[in-house]
């Protein structure tokens, strides 16, 4: 038996998800533009009014947002509602500059929490679940979102938030945790501790895992999954669209179904702003369908994936986007070559090393440097030099094979790079020092 949280919604045919979002699309554009001025400027200057809008075809014509316009209208300018019936705001962790804030009314917290109970249940869950939730809680969206969504799918919910992980094993011990939510870095980590304290991935009860929040790879999928003994699902989202659960992995975990009810997603080529056909790679834009407090309009999440409406087994009919393949402003270019960090964890895991890497860039003498800082698995070890550095040339000639560029390797013991409870820092760039 196939379960859903909204089944209606989450099987209904290609039609009628094309007819809801026709209907709200006409309805969210004209609330737009009779509450928020500053995008009701950006339509003016198009040349665009509400009228123009008459189904999801003619979303083309409305002009994009960006993450300048949402530090631009900081704090309040793309408030779409009252204050007084906001109940809630989340803000992204903004290390650079202002952050992003995005307000919530109490519909949008029930929209959002249905978001991700649909990918609890995606995940297997039920009310009979027990489902730890250590993603972080307070500003970031994480621990608010999936902690909601568990008491709409009635598990009993753990709010531990992010850290003590002697206390997150106890309590998944004790209480006899069955779904896991966090980053996939820190899923990595409390397994890794597991088997310090001795314990077997049969130890524990967890049956899944609901992963998301930054970039992974299969290859760390099959690791996590080996080492709690559960399946891992990805899950989706960014503080601008309310936060975890615009989009989720069902039981095929073959890209993730976005809840296409409420986002409406589009795939440009992110230079030219150009809207692409359906299985092109190209940056995801998402416009809100029936937000209050923080409705968005083609907004350009800087993540770049594919789209698919092929079929799914899971018998789920949105449109599924793959993993991010990381953001069109992480990718880094190095003496001229287009790398992306998950390309290195993806050569990293097949070789055999484990997920605790830092990559490091800097410019001297007018040359880019390129830098990778591995842990090496115990077993790995060998107290002669030459072993491990035959090791070092091994893993640069795979990286270059992949890459096209070499860069230069460090294996250093386990346990020498620091672990992450939250999203992982994987990519130093010294260069934006100097510039
Ligand atoms: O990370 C919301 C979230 C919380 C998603 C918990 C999933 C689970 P932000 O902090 O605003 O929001 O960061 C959003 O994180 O644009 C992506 O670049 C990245 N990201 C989020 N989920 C994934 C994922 C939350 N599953 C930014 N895979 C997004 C890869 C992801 N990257």
């Amino acid at each position: 038996m196939k379960h859903y949280y909204q089944p209606e919604i989450e099987t209904a045919s290609r039609e009628e998800i094309l007819k809801i979002q026709n209907e709200k699309i006409v309805k969210q554009v004209k609330y737009v533009y009779d509450h928020v001025p500053y995008y009701r400027n950006l339509m003016e200057e198009k040349g665009v009014s509400p009228e123009d809008i008459k189904s999801v075809e003619d979303i083309r014509k409305l002009p994009f947002l960006t993450k300048d316009d949402l530090r631009e209208a900081y704090p309040y300018g793309l408030l779409g509602t009252d204050l007084k019936n906001c109940v809630r705001i989340h803000s992204t962790s903004g290390t650079t500059g202002k952050r992003v804030v995005a307000f919530y009314t109490q519909k949008d917290i029930d929209i959002w929490e249905d978001c991700c109970a649909r990918a609890i249940v995606a995940a297997g869950g039920t009310d009979e679940d027990v489902c730890q939730v250590c993603y972080g809680y307070g500003l970031f969206t994480g621990g608010s979102g999936l902690h909601g969504g568990s008491h709409k799918v009635g598990c009993l919910t753990l709010p531990m938030s992010s850290g003590n992980t002697d206390r997150q094993i106890q309590f998944m011990m004790d209480m006899q945790a069955t779904i896991l939510c966090c980053t996939p870095s820190y899923a990595a980590f409390i397994g890794e501790t597991l088997a310090e304290k001795g314990y077997k991935p049969e130890d524990n009860k967890l049956k899944a895992g609901i992963f998301g929040a930054e970039p992974w790879t299969e290859e760390m999928r099959k690791g996590i999954e080996e080492s709690l003994g559960i399946k891992a699902y990805d899950i989706y989202g960014l503080t601008e669209t309310s936060g975890p659960g615009v989009a989720f992995e069902c039981e095929e975990q073959t890209g993730m179904h976005i809840n296409e009810d409420h986002f409406y997603a589009e795939i440009i080529d992110p230079d030219t702003g150009e809207v692409l056909p359906e299985g092109s790679k190209g940056e995801l834009v998402f416009t809100s369908l029936d937000k209050e407090g923080f409705p968005l309009l083609r907004y350009r999440t800087k993540d770049i994936c594919i789209l698919s409406r092929k079929k799914c087994s899971c018998g789920r009919t949105h449109v599924k986007m793959t993993k991010p393949m990381g953001r069109s402003d992480d990718m880094m270019i190095i003496r001229g070559v287009n790398v992306f960090p998950s390309q290195i964890e993806t050569v990293l895991l097949k070789e055999g090393y484990t997920p605790n890497y830092q990559i490091v860039v800097d410019r001297k003498n007018n040359t880019d440097t390129f830098d990778i800082f591995v842990e090496f698995p115990k077993e790995m070890f060998s107290d002669k030099i030459s072993d491990m550095q035959s090791k070092e040339q091994d893993l640069k000639a795979a990286m270059r094979s992949m890459l096209g560029i070499g860069p230069k390797i460090h294996l250093v013991a386990p346990k020498t790079i620091q672990r992450s409870e939250g999203k992982a820092v994987r990519v130093i760039d010294k260069r934006k020092l100097h510039d």
